[in-house]
């Protein structure tokens, strides 16, 4: 492992008030966004979608780097470029997701353990040769009645563990990625208490599996009151209560917190991270920046329909949501900036 490689590409993925795009779907679920829209269920749709995205004219300007799913890593524009190439030719870092899924734990009634570990040294060694500079790893943590279990969260920090081991061993940086599920109707200080306690084992067990912490992007949910909630803090009081979670949980070694936007609405997500960074920017110890799928996809995606005609209306849509997350960072975000 070269600590300092990591560092550097820990570094280079939230400096400059970029951030990292996700675009690294499994098939099931990316079909499933398709479906919605009446877009066909293909490799060649799935292939056709990514190289829209990642062929946006200005992406490199807000994004640093792109999450690509295993087929999409493989994949190659229509002119037989691979898609790698195309990422590193914009000056973008190539990434890839490496967990096989959130499976039903053994035990545990509505709870998930994420797979993936078995294999992973060399599947890390092809993804390295392939280009990718970092990785990413995703547990679920649902919330509800007696849920989530001590054996759930543990379970969970473990396998992130291992995986971010094994990426620093690689030479990748790993984004370690516990997902508090905003789905339910719990308060904003369950989201609390549950992140809170999560991002403690996972930063135990990082440390017990000697990970090093300047070569780690974390990326969590924001503390928010769950979806069905009747009660939705505001804008600042979101900010306060997630950086005031991560301070109480995330050591000041870890580079960057890139949030995951996890069902917000793309709006929602750049205006509670403006507020974090209006906020906090001044005084925390890592970057504040982000790490979106849909909420950077979405209004692209409902544009291009499939549609090649299409294209550049789709790719000026995601210009400009990637755009807005930049100015989140910098804490010059406005909801104006969404009709531009
Ligand atoms: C939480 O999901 C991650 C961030 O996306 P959002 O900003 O839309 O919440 C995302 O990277 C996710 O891990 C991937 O889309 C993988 O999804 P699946 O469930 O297909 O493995």
């Amino acid at each position: 492992m070269n600590a300092q490689g990591l560092m550097d590409t820990a570094k280079m993925l939230v400096a400059d008030d970029k951030g990292l795009l996700a675009i690294d779907e499994s098939n099931a679920t990316c079909n499933t966004r398709f479906a919605r829209l009446g877009i066909p269920q293909t490799e060649e749709t799935r292939r056709a979608w990514r190289e829209l995205i990642l062929t946006t004219p200005g992406l490199g300007e807000c994004v640093s780097g792109l999450i690509l799913y295993d087929e999409t890593i493989r994949q190659t524009k229509k002119d037989g470029m691979p898609f790698a190439k195309i990422i590193t030719d914009a000056g973008i870092i190539p990434g890839v997701k490496v967990d096989t899924g959130a499976k039903d734990m053994a035990g545990h009634p509505g709870e998930k353990i994420t797979e993936g570990l078995d294999g992973l040294r060399d599947r890390l060694t092809e993804y390295f040769q392939m280009g990718a500079r970092f990785a990413k790893w995703r547990a679920v943590i649902a919330v509800g009645d007696g849920i989530p279990s001590r054996g759930c969260i543990e379970a969970n920090a473990h396998a992130l563990a291992r995986y971010a081991a094994l990426c620093q061993e690689a030479g990748l940086v790993p984004v370690v990625e516990p997902e508090v599920l905003m789905d339910g109707a719990h308060s904003l200080k369950r989201c609390f208490e549950v992140t809170e306690e999560v991002l403690q084992a996972v930063f135990s067990q990082l440390h017990t599996q000697r990970v090093s912490l300047e070569g780690v992007i974390l990326k969590p949910n924001m503390v928010l009151a769950g979806l069905t909630s009747s009660r939705q803090e505001t804008v600042e009081e979101v900010a306060d209560a997630t950086v005031t979670c991560l301070l109480r949980a995330v050591p000041a070694a870890v580079p960057g917190i890139a949030f995951l936007s996890g069902g917000q609405s793309g709006e929602l997500a750049s205006a509670r991270l403006n507020a974090m960074n209006v906020r906090f920017k001044a005084r925390a110890p890592w970057a504040l920046a982000f790490s979106f799928a849909r909420a950077i996809q979405q209004p692209a995606l409902e544009i291009w329909q499939g549609e090649e005609a299409r294209v550049l209306a789709a790719q000026r849509a995601l210009y400009q949501r990637a755009r807005c997350n930049r100015a989140a960072r910098r804490g010059e975000y406005d909801a104006a900036m969404e009709r531009i």
